[in-house]
């Protein structure tokens, strides 16, 4: 187990708000894994334990069949579908779960939204899914909307301002203009290298995904958790009490969570 510990120059003002997280990186269609992480929360994470989902829920997903056809990605499509039913499960059970954009939800936004359909011809991931997804959506127009919905309520980045944690998809431009600024110009979903070694020192501990690495990238500003799950088999996710972190590795293969 790794462990974070930030020191802090100005004292933490006693509140009784929770600052307790559980941050979920990139699924990209892992389905086996997606169903370890949801078992999870619900047995094992406390009610009042915030979830933030990093995003890049799709692309590169399992393969399987859906209404006995057979398509290339359909772990993208039973991710999608699970996420959303997460979502309303922790409506009904007045938990709060908090879902990130990633770049791949803008290729998702551009498809669907605004009928872009450079994605569909240029990446073959993008084509498994979406394939194995507009089949299910020609049947079931429920889910479509709610699908929509899934991507129009999508957040992107959440801040914690009491510990000055920063949750967001690929990073921040250490030379950038204000977050809001940043999201609108889209550079958050994509950022890696100018982020990752930059040396200037952040207003914040900056939690990530986007860029895979095979150990949690640790540094005292900058926290980066994809695995690149769909070759590596395991997802690191982050638990986060106060100032404290640790990660929590779930694997394809183990049987103990
Ligand atoms: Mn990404």
């Amino acid at each position: 187990m790794l462990s974070h510990i930030k020191s802090y120059f100005h004292s933490v003002p006693a509140t009784k708000e929770r600052h307790q997280y559980l941050v979920v990186p990139d699924l990209h269609g892992v389905h086996s894994i997606y169903q370890k992480v949801e078992k999870f929360i619900k047995n094992e994470v406390e009610k009042n334990r915030t979830i933030i989902f990093l995003g890049d829920y799709m692309d590169r997903g399992e393969s399987g069949s859906v209404d006995g056809q057979i398509f290339k990605d359909a772990g993208s499509y039973l991710v999608l579908k699970d996420l959303i039913a997460l979502d309303r499960w922790a409506k009904e059970e007045d938990r709060k779960i908090i879902f990130l954009r990633g770049n791949h939800e803008v290729f998702y936004e551009d498809y669907y939204l605004h009928d872009d359909q450079y994605a569909y011809h240029e990446y073959g991931f993008f084509k498994n899914s979406t394939d194995c997804l507009n089949h299910v959506f020609k049947n079931d127009k429920l889910f479509f909307d709610d699908f929509i919905l899934f991507l129009k309520n999508l957040q992107p980045y959440y801040l914690d301002t009491v510990y000055d944690y920063l949750f967001i998809h690929a990073g921040i431009d250490p030379d950038g203009r204000d977050l809001d600024q940043q999201a609108k110009e889209g550079l958050i979903y994509w950022i890696r290298d100018k982020f990752l070694f930059s040396e200037k020192k952040l207003n914040y501990t900056v939690i990530f995904g986007h860029t895979p690495f095979s150990k949690p990238f640790m540094r005292s500003d900058k926290i980066g958790l994809d695995s690149g799950v769909y070759k590596r088999g395991f997802i690191n996710l982050l638990k986060i009490d106060n100032a404290d972190s640790k990660i929590i590795q779930i694997a394809k293969n183990n049987t103990d969570v």
